[in-house]
C-alpha cells in the first residue's frame, strides 16, 4: 500500500493534521480496503507509527484512568480497542470503517462515534482536566510510587511530588530518589542516551564476565525513539556462569560512578520447584536490578555522548526539601533496568521484555485460551502433553504457539 509507506516515511504518527490529507487519499467507505483484523494483538502486525493517533491517545486516557481506579478489565479493553486501531492501514472517518473489527466494546465505540463527529470526547476530556487523574498521573510518575499510594496521597490531598516532600511523607529509598530525579525521569529518554548507556553496560558486563550477551529490550528494541527507560537482558552461553553477575555488575557501576540508585532482586524461578504455574507477575523472577544511572549530557552538536566518571561534577540544588538538578547541568538520571537470565531461558526472556506490555498480555493469553499452554519469561508450558516446550529463539517460541512471526519493530500494539 504505497501511500502508507509514504506517508510513514515522512516521519511522525499521523496525526489530527494530516486526517484531510488522508481523507483526499481514500474518498469514500467503499475504497477503504477491506482488511481483516485478528483479534489477538500478538497475531497481527502494528507498527508504532499509525493513522489513528487522534482516537487511541483518546481511548489511552481512558485506559490510564482505569487504571488509577485499579479497573483492569476496564484499563484492558480500552487499550484492546486502541490496539486494534493501531494496526489498521488507513485512518478511521467514520464509524463504517469499523465495521467487522473485533474488540471494539461499546463504550469504546461510542467514544471513538463522538470524536469522529463532534472532533473530541466529553468524558475523554473531562477525564484529561479532573484533578484526580492529574494528581495520580502527577504522583505515579515518581518512580517508586505505584497506583495504591499515589491513590492515598491524593485521598490526603496530595496533587503533585512537591506535596510529598512538603506534607513530610514517610518515604521509602526509592520514592526518595523518584522525588529528588523526578525533572529527570519524567524527560524521555532518547535513543541516543539508550545507546551511550548500552556502551557503559557493555564495558561494565565485559568487564566482570567477558563473553556476555547484553540486549538492549524494552521500546527501543521495537524502534521507539524514546522511552521512559532503558532495558537490557544480559546471559551468556556458558549455562551457569551467570549466576553472581549481577552483584558484580552493579559493584562495578558503582564504583565508576554511574548509579545514583540501584536495588537488586534475586532470581526466584526454579522450573522443578515452581512448575508450570504462572507467576502472579512474570516479570519479576529473574535476578533483576532497578537503577538510575548518572548519564553525562549530550552535546547538542555531536552524537557523543559524555559519560561521567565518579567525579561529582554535576550541580544540584535543593528546592522545598527535594534536591533538584539545575537545569544546564552536565549530567542527568535516567532509569535503567537490568535483567540477566541463564541462556536456557534468554529466548523467553528476550520476548517477554521486549513488550509491548499489551502484546505480552495477548501472548500469554492466546497460549493460554487458544493451545492450552502456560508462557511466561522463563518458559513455555504444554499442559496437554505436560511437558516445556525449549526454543533456542523467538521464532521458535511463535512457531510453538502456532503463530506467524512477529518481529518486534511491528509489536508496538
Ligand atoms: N513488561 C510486561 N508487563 C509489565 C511490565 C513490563 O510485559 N507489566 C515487559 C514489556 C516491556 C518490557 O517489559 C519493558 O517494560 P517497560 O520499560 O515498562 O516498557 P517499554 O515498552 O520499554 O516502554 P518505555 O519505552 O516507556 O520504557
Ligand atoms: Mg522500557
Amino acid at each position: 500500500i504505497s501511500w502508507l509507506t509514504e506517508s510513514m516515511a515522512e516521519g511522525g504518527p499521523v496525526a489530527v493534521q494530516d486526517r484531510h490529507r488522508l481523507k483526499t487519499s481514500l474518498k469514500s467507505s467503499e475504497d477503504t480496503p477491506s482488511f481483516t483484523v485478528k483479534s489477538y494483538a500478538c497475531q497481527r502486525r502494528t507498527p508504532l507509527k499509525h493513522h489513528n493517533t487522534f482516537l487511541t491517545e483518546a481511548l489511552e486516557i481512558l485506559a490510564e484512568n482505569a487504571e488509577f481506579g485499579e479497573n483492569e478489565g476496564r484499563s484492558v479493553a480500552f487499550r484492546r480497542s486502541a490496539s486494534v486501531l493501531k494496526a489498521l492501514p488507513y485512518a478511521v472517518r467514520q464509524m463504517d470503517d469499523l465495521k467487522n473489527l473485533p474488540c471494539l466494546g461499546e463504550h469504546s465505540q461510542r467514544v471513538i462515534k463522538e470524536i469522529l463527529e463532534d472532533g473530541s470526547s466529553r468524558e475523554v476530556e473531562s477525564t484529561r482536566q479532573s484533578a484526580q487523574f492529574q494528581a495520580m498521573k502527577a504522583l505515579t510518575g515518581v518512580f517508586g510510587v505505584g497506583v495504591r499510594s499515589a491513590d492515598r496521597g491524593f485521598r490526603e490531598g496530595l496533587l503533585c511530588p512537591s506535596d510529598l516532600i512538603r506534607t513530610g511523607q514517610k518515604l521509602n529509598k526509592a520514592q526518595q530518589a523518584g522525588v529528588q530525579y523526578y525533572d529527570d525521569l519524567n524527560r524521555p529518554v532518547t535513543k541516543q542516551e539508550a545507546l551511550a548507556i548500552s556502551q557503559i553496560v557493555e564495558r561494565a558486563v565485559n568487564s566482570v564476565l567477558p563473553g556476555s550477551i547484553i540486549t538492549l529490550t524494552g521500546g527501543f528494541r521495537r524502534g521507539k525513539e524514546v522511552g521512559h527507560d532503558v532495558d537490557f537482558l544480559i546471559t551468556h552461553e556458558e549455562e551457569g556462569v551467570e549466576e553472581g553477575l549481577m552483584p558484580k555488575l552493579v559493584n562495578w557501576l558503582d564504583e565508576q560512578g554511574f548509579l545514583l540508585y540501584q536495588k537488586t532482586t534475586r532470581n526466584s524461578y526454579l522450573e522443578s520447584k515452581d512448575g508450570p504455574a504462572r507467576p502472579p507477575n512474570n516479570m519479576d523472577r529473574f535476578e533483576r536490578c532497578f537503577s538510575i544511572f548518572k548519564l553525562g549530557q549530550c552535546s547538542e552538536d555531536s552524537s557523543a555522548v559524555l559519560e561521567t566518571g565518579s567525579d561529582d561534577s554535576g550541580t544540584t540544588d535543593n528546592v522545598n526539601g527535594t534536591t533538584r538538578q539545575q537545569p544546564g547541568s552536565s549530567w542527568r538520571a535516567v532509569r535503567v533496568d537490568l535483567v540477566v537470565s541463564p541462556f536456557s531461558q534468554f529466548a523467553f526472556a528476550t520476548l517477554g521484555w521486549t513488550g509491548s506490555k499489551l502484546f505480552e498480555r495477548e501472548l500469554r493469553r492466546w497460549a493460554g485460551q487458544e493451545k492450552g499452554m502456560s508462557l511466561s519469561s522463563h518458559a513455555l508450558y504444554d499442559s496437554k502433553q505436560q511437558r516445556y516446550l525449549r526454543a533456542n529463539s523467538e521464532e521458535e517460541i511463535f512457531a510453538h504457539l502456532g503463530l506467524e512471526f512477529i518481529p518486534p519493530c511491528e509489536r508496538n500494539s
